[in-house]
């Protein structure tokens, strides 16, 4: 970085949830959903059961860093109709997404199919409908913006084949239930920190000068895969314009818990909370084990993008 003074200021407390503090049994607490509801900090948590197989749990916080959690999962894998049969393997990744007046949550259902992302929606925290699995199989990491553009609701998600491996596309849509108009925006850029696959991370957060993304990029090692972060900034009136994409990470994996956990050397977001005073808290799973959270500057994240940008695709 060209400053001493890292983009992320990691919080001092982290890990900020981990599964000692959960009141049922997990294994993990990571890639977390965040949203601030009523002036309170709400995260909706992955964890593993020790099948294996994943649950979505919520903690509450009034500044958020010290969360609380509730006593009982919030959303375990649906045992009936069309979510019990996608949803079997468990369910991962929330995103959450605030608009016409409640919260959408996007997730992975996992099953014997493969992985989907299936939607639901809440109002309050208490309690949740799913209303529809929106891919088909082989997709992950669906983000919703928060705004609607000329009428549609736009996403990025993940779709992946061998002619074009885990790039980022944009699909739209009028009803929130079928999507298309179906674009690729972003690409993995050989032998640059993201090259093997890059996915929506949190879901996109308005600035002056256009919507920011903050993403994970993963890089091949022979010691496995690196997951690290890094930010592009889309056009606010056409988010399938890429006004820049910064060429370095934003984040790695270098604290214990993001080196070491169930899947070492990660770094994964599903969330980032942008504040009034211009910060951003950015919180993401640590070795998809524990919860973290930083704090970056909204201005500088855009620099970067606008600033060090490569080509997208
Ligand atoms: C990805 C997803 C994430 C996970 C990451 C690292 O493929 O499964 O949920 O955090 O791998 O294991």
């Amino acid at each position: 970085m060209a400053s001493d003074k890292p983009i992320v200021s990691r919080y001092d407390g982290n890990p900020i949830l981990t599964s000692a503090d959960i009141p049922y049994p997990v294994a993990t607490v990571h890639n977390a959903a965040v949203v601030k509801h009523r002036d309170k900090y709400i995260m909706l948590f992955r964890s593993h059961r020790d099948t294996g197989r994943c649950i979505l749990g919520l903690a509450d916080s009034d500044d958020g860093f010290h969360f609380t959690p509730r006593p009982q999962p919030f959303m375990t894998p649906s045992r009936e109709g069309v979510f019990g049969e996608y949803e079997a393997f468990g369910v991962e990744d929330p995103r959450i997404t605030f608009i016409d007046d409640k919260y959408l949550i996007t997730y992975s259902a996992y099953s014997k199919h493969g992985v989907r992302v299936a939607l639901a929606s809440t109002k309050d925290f208490d309690s949740v409908e799913r209303i529809a699995l929106i891919t088909q199989a082989d997709m992950r990491n669906v983000v919703i913006f928060p705004e609607k553009f000329n009428g549609r609701y736009a996403r990025l998600d993940r779709p992946h084949s061998e002619i074009s491996p885990w790039a980022i596309w944009i699909s739209y849509s009028t009803d929130l239930i079928h999507w298309g108009q179906s674009q690729a925006i972003m690409k993995p850029v050989q032998y640059h920190w993201d090259e093997m696959k890059i996915g929506p991370g949190a879901p996109p957060i308005r600035t002056d000068r256009g919507w920011l993304h903050i993403y994970h990029g993963v890089f091949p090692t022979m010691d496995g895969s690196v997951y690290r972060l890094g930010v592009a900034l889309h056009d606010l009136n056409d988010p399938a314009r890429i006004l820049g994409v910064c060429d370095r990470w934003i984040l790695q994996p270098e604290d214990p818990w993001e080196i070491t956990g169930y899947v070492h050397n990660v770094v994964f977001t599903c969330a980032a909370v942008p504040e009034h005073d211009g910060t951003v808290k950015i919180y993401w799973g640590g070795a998809d084990k524990v919860m973290c959270v930083g704090t970056a500057v909204l201005d500088d994240l855009v620099d970067l993008c606008l600033n060090d940008a490569r080509p997208p695709l």
